[in-house]
C-alpha cells in the first residue's frame, strides 16, 4: 500500500481526477490510498482565512503558515516522517527518473500552493523537495500534485494489469511509441499500413521498433543520446541519418 496525501485548499481536485480509470481501481482495490487534506479545516480564526497580505507590499496574497503546519502534524501523526513535496514552478524538474525514485518511498506528501504560493517559512519547516512538472505556471499545484500522483502509481505493483504493464515496459528504453491504428482499415482515403494486417508477429515487432526509432529521430533526438539501443537499432538509425 502506497499512500499519497495532498494538503491542499481544493480536495475536489485530488479527488475528482484521481477516482478516475486506472487510479480509481487502484483507490477501489485499496493498492495505492489518495488523501486530500484541506487546509482551511485547520484554520483558527472564524472567518476560516487561510492567506494574508504578503509583508513588504505587493500583489497578491500569501498562504500562512499555521493551517498548513497544523494540517501537515495531522498527517505526521498517522504516516510518520515523510517526504513533503511543494509543487512549485522554481521546483527541480519532474521526470520519469525522479517518478521511479518516488515509488520506493512509502508515503508522501504534496503541499499544493495558490496566491502567490506560500510563506517561506513553512517551506523551510516541513518541505523536503521541491519539484515543478515543467517551465509553464499553474494557477495552482494540485494538477502538478495529481500528474506525479498518476505517474508513480502506475510503477506501483499490482496497478497495472499485464496488459498495461507490458506497455510500460516496451517503452522504457526510452524511445518514442510506434503509431497505432483500429478499425476501419481505411479511413478518409488513409489505410493502415498492410504489415499489421499481415499476421507476420516478427516483421510486426520489426516495423514498430523501427518506427519507434524513426519518431524518436523525428521528433525528440535528444531523447537518442540516452535510448538503449540494440546493434541492429543502431545500424537501423545510421541509414536513416544517411537518408535525411
Ligand atoms: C508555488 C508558488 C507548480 C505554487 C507559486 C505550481 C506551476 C507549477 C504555485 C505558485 C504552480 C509547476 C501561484 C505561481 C499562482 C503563479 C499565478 C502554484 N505553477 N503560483 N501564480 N510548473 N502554481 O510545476
Amino acid at each position: 500500500m502506497k499512500n499519497f496525501y495532498v494538503l491542499t485548499l481544493f480536495p475536489e481536485m485530488i479527488e475528482a481526477t484521481l477516482s478516475h480509470s486506472i487510479t480509481g481501481r487502484a483507490i477501489r482495490e485499496k493498492i495505492i490510498n489518495v488523501e486530500a487534506v484541506n487546509i482551511r479545516d485547520f484554520t483558527e480564526d472564524k472567518h476560516r482565512h487561510v492567506d494574508d497580505y504578503p509583508y513588504g507590499g505587493g500583489a497578491g496574497m500569501v498562504m500562512q503558515p499555521q493551517p498548513i503546519y497544523d494540517a501537515y502534524k495531522s498527517i505526521e501523526e498517522r504516516a510518520g516522517k515523510c517526504r513533503v513535496l511543494y509543487m512549485s514552478p522554481q521546483g527541480k524538474r519532474f521526470d520519469q527518473k525522479m517518478a521511479e525514485e518516488l515509488s520506493g518511498e512509502d508515503s508522501i506528501i504534496f503541499l499544493c500552493g495558490h496566491y502567490e504560493g506560500v510563506d517561506e517559512r513553512i517551506i523551510e519547516e516541513i518541505v523536503t523537495d521541491e519539484v515543478s512538472i515543467g517551465d509553464f505556471v499553474l494557477t495552482g499545484g494540485e494538477l502538478a500534485a495529481v500528474t506525479i500522483i498518476d505517474t508513480v502509481s502506475r510503477l506501483v505493483p499490482g496497478v497495472l494489469n499485464k496488459e498495461e504493464s507490458y506497455e510500460n515496459e516496451s517503452f522504457s528504453d526510452g524511445l518514442l511509441e510506434y503509431p497505432q491504428y483500429t478499425r476501419p482499415p481505411e479511413f478518409m482515403g488513409r489505410t493502415v499500413p498492410d504489415i499489421l494486417l499481415s499476421g507476420h508477429h516478427a516483421n510486426i515487432d520489426k516495423w514498430r521498433r523501427e518506427q519507434s526509432i524513426v519518431r524518436t529521430y523525428n521528433k525528440r533526438p535528444d531523447l537518442l543520446v540516452k535510448a538503449e539501443l540494440t546493434d541492429k537499432d543502431k545500424i537501423f538509425l545510421d541509414r536513416l541519418k544517411e537518408e535525411r
